[in-house]
């Protein structure tokens, strides 16, 4: 089948790094390359090179010009020799003290710039399978899902990010739903949540798995509920079990699972300006108060984690009881459910399940800290895993903004991946331009909480593009930010490329300009 999903970025290279332990390991990185600073000495005009930059890369076999995909074959398979014999989960295996593929590739990955720059760095595949041997890092990789390229979350890692994919319209089209999985790993997406309804969801999923190289997660409830055509007090046991391991057989890489609701407290809620605004939440709450019964998901918890050790899926906590507005944030019923959540993730660390913990959703800023400080109280240090949080309700179509702040923040304080939330919030499906913003809002906030906890490495992209901006190298200034196509565009709709100002300031008002002259005559 013809494949027209290729991603490219300019002037950048794809190259790979190997491993030690295992030198069969190639991690990809994005090499982007930049022109030398011109500068005038004695009369004379010098050219100083500078260093290409390595820069994290989600991309995956779509940007390297040398691999052929066929969709119908999906990519290249990259974990399976890794996978074939083994028998327990990434934790099983760092807490036996073994170092796993997976765990060395991360590694390398997290620190590629940090090596490149002879930069001191603490994260070595030691210290990866400690991380992970202590429930503190989740490496997500289903063992069906050799597709995948290891990630890391993890407060002591990169900050991460997660973007939503899927829809409620059926979409049959193979390459319509594999191009928006790849769409944002272009932008720059961590994971991927495929959060599809509708009949053919097992088939969109099985696409996009099998040319998926960022993990992926989906909410299994969703399938189960269409399963008893969306009549929650159908739903059973046995049908939720079953949608788990047709999922967990196709390869999915984390589950949210809803199991921290109790029935003794699904009457907090009540008392809300917004009451439940967790679809998954309300429901497995409906087939509760229906039956007046504790949860099935709470009641057959160990299952779950039975079902998800054979597989090697990681369980995402799922915050049912989030605040879904300012009003009702840090509420007795989302604490309640906080504690449940921590209950749990101790069980599932004794079947060696990774997990993590989802969280809200609407908090102002100053109740951000204390989501964060209960959460590591409450759940033994597991990563958080947040919805933004949107720190104002009052602007819908730039929720995108609203939620970037409070992820911004809360990435700061030590959350470990960040969900995206794109301007179309609260208002309807997004588009590919939305996705886009999304994804790049929150690249800007997981960057920024980067370099505020100190991540080592995390300012040589910064520090570069100044550089570059303040030389006038405007080509390696687009081509080192986020997003180059956006920068490129705007600075054209107003300038002859090339200048040594910009429309913004003029040709005499720019500070950059004169300070550059004023640098001359102290040289003199
Ligand atoms: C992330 C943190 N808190 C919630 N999320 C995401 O919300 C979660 O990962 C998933 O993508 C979605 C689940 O939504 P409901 O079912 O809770 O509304
Ligand atoms: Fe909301």
């Amino acid at each position: 089948m013809e494949n027209n999903i290729k991603i490219s970025y300019p002037d950048s290279e794809k190259v790979y790094l190997h491993g030690k332990i295992y030198p069969d390991i190639r991690v990809g990185v994005r090499r982007i390359n930049l022109t030398p600073t011109i500068k005038m000495e004695k009369g004379k005009r010098v050219e100083k090179p500078n260093e290409p930059l390595l820069v994290y890369d989600t991309s995956g076999p779509y940007s390297d010009p040398e691999i052929d995909i066929d969709l119908r074959r999906g990519i290249p398979r990259m974990r399976e020799s890794w996978i074939e014999g083994r028998e327990g989960t990434q934790m099983f295996y760092a807490k036996q003290g073994i170092v796993t593929p997976e765990m060395e590739y991360v590694a390398i990955r997290e620190t590629m710039d940090c090596k490149q720059r002879g930069i001191d760095t603490y994260i070595t595949p030691e210290f990866v399978r400690q991380e992970v041997a202590a429930g503190r890092a989740v490496i997500p990789a289903n063992r069906r899902h050799p597709e995948s390229e290891p990630m890391i979350i993890g407060p002591r890692f990169r900050v991460k990010i997660n973007t939503n994919i899927g829809n409620s319209a059926n979409n049959s089209n193979i390459e319509e739903e594999v191009e928006k999985a790849v769409w944002s790993c272009k932008w720059g997406g961590d994971t991927i949540m495929d959060l599809s309804t509708g009949a053919d969801i097992h088939d969109t999923r099985e696409w996009i798995l099998r040319n998926c190289p960022v993990p992926l997660g989906t909410v299994p409830m969703y399938q189960a509920f269409e399963k008893v055509d969306g009549k929650a007090e159908k739903l059973t046991w046995e049908i939720f079990r079953d949608t788990l391991i047709e999922q967990c057989e196709q390869g999915v890489d984390y589950f949210t699972i809803h199991c921290g609701i109790r029935l003794q407290n699904i009457h907090l809620a009540n008392s809300r300006l917004t009451g439940m605004v967790s679809r998954g939440g309300s429901i497995i709450s409906k087939w509760c108060q229906v039956h007046q019964k504790e949860s099935f998901l709470y009641e057959h918890f160990d299952d779950i984690c039975e079902i998800c050790r054979q597989y090697d899926v990681a369980i995402s906590l799922g915050d049912g009881l989030r605040p879904g507005s300012t009003h009702d944030a840090n509420d007795a019923a989302q604490f309640a459910e906080l504690d449940t959540m921590g209950e749990l993730v101790e069980r599932a660390w004794a079947h060696d399940v990774q997990a993590f913990i989802e969280g809200p959703g609407h908090v102002p800023m100053h109740k951000i800290k204390e989501n964060m400080e209960r959460q590591i109280e409450k759940c033994h240090g597991a990563p958080f895993y947040t919805l933004g949080p949107l720190v104002i309700d009052i602007a819908p179509g730039y929720d995108h903004i609203t939620s970037a702040i409070g992820a911004a923040m809360i990435g700061w304080m030590g959350t470990a991946m960040l969900c995206y939330v794109t301007p179309k919030e609260h208002l309807g499906l997004p588009d590919k331009d939305d996705v886009r913003t999304g994804v790049i809002a929150y690249k800007i906030a997981a960057h920024a909480a980067d370099i505020a906890k100190g991540f080592p490495g995390a300012t040589l992209r910064d520090d570069a593009l100044s550089k570059a901006r303040y030389e006038f190298r405007w080509k390696d200034q687009f081509n080192l930010s986020l997003d180059p196509d956006r920068a490129l565009e705007y600075y054209k709709q107003s300038n002859d490329v090339g200048g040594r100002y910009c429309t913004m300031c003029g040709p005499h008002f720019c500070a950059m300009r004169i300070s550059q002259t004023i640098e001359k005559c102290d040289e003199q």
